[in-house]
């Protein structure tokens, strides 16, 4: 078999492996260690596993650049550069993947989304964006998450560059909802005024997906 073809197949596996989740509405009964920080049908991981489709797009940080576009009065392409311009912020956070797996107290730095979207001053109608990834990944969420102030544009976690298995050089890291929401390899947002199913969403997953509501499926 080509690589190619390998990875499409464990793709195509993994895809329809999640699919079944979604449609068996898969539960993951009680969290292992109820701290007050772990939602319902979660555990703790000591490691930071890998998921995605298989593919770690190579992007080296000199050519990765993130559009802004969609319902915004200043559509505007950042480069690296232009994004380290930015004033830095740097969270202390738990992630909770729909998988069951959480992890507790990471620190990743970058530039807060709310920051970010400064600059472009999206319109009063732009309710949801639509985030693309260099992967071909897409996923949606309410504008108002942008707004959080954990939520962030990250290049780094716990002090050092993010690897390109984790989204280097620059992921979304939205706390407040499942992590599939927070795109590694981030490539463009689009503000839109209706909410677009992205990847996981056209495939059972749910459109929100606030783990503290277990909203896992659709
Ligand atoms: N570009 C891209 N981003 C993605 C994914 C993906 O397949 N491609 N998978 C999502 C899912 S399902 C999860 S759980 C997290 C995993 O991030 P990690 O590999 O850094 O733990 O990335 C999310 N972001
Ligand atoms: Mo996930």
């Amino acid at each position: 078999m080509t690589d190619d073809v390998r990875i499409a197949a464990k793709r195509a596996k993994l895809v329809s492996e999640k699919e079944r989740w979604a449609r068996e509405n898969r539960q993951f009964g009680k969290p292992e260690a109820p701290t007050g920080r772990l939602p319902r049908g979660q555990h703790l991981v000591r490691d930071w596993p890998v998921l995605d489709l298989g593919t770690h797009p190579n992007v080296p940080a000199k050519d990765w650049t993130l559009r802004v576009e969609g319902l915004v009065d200043v559509p505007t392409s950042f480069d690296y550069r232009e994004l380290s311009l930015i004033p830095r912020s740097e969270r202390t956070v738990d992630i909770h993947c729909v998988t069951s797996w959480s992890r507790l107290g990471d620190t990743f730095a970058g530039v807060a989304t709310r920051d970010l979207i400064a600059e472009v001053r999206p319109r009063e109608e732009a309710r949801f964006v639509l985030i693309k990834s260099y992967d071909g990944y897409t996923t949606n969420l309410p504008v108002a998450y942008l707004h959080e102030p954990d939520s962030l544009i990250a290049t780094h976690w716990n002090g050092a560059p993010l690897t390109r298995e984790h989204g280097g050089p620059v992921r979304l890291v939205v706390p407040a909802l499942y992590f599939w929401k927070s795109a590694k390899w981030i490539r463009s947002i689009r503000f839109v005024e209706h909410d677009i199913k992205g990847f996981w969403e056209s495939r059972g997953y749910h459109m929100l997906g606030d783990p503290w509501k277990e909203q896992r499926y659709a």
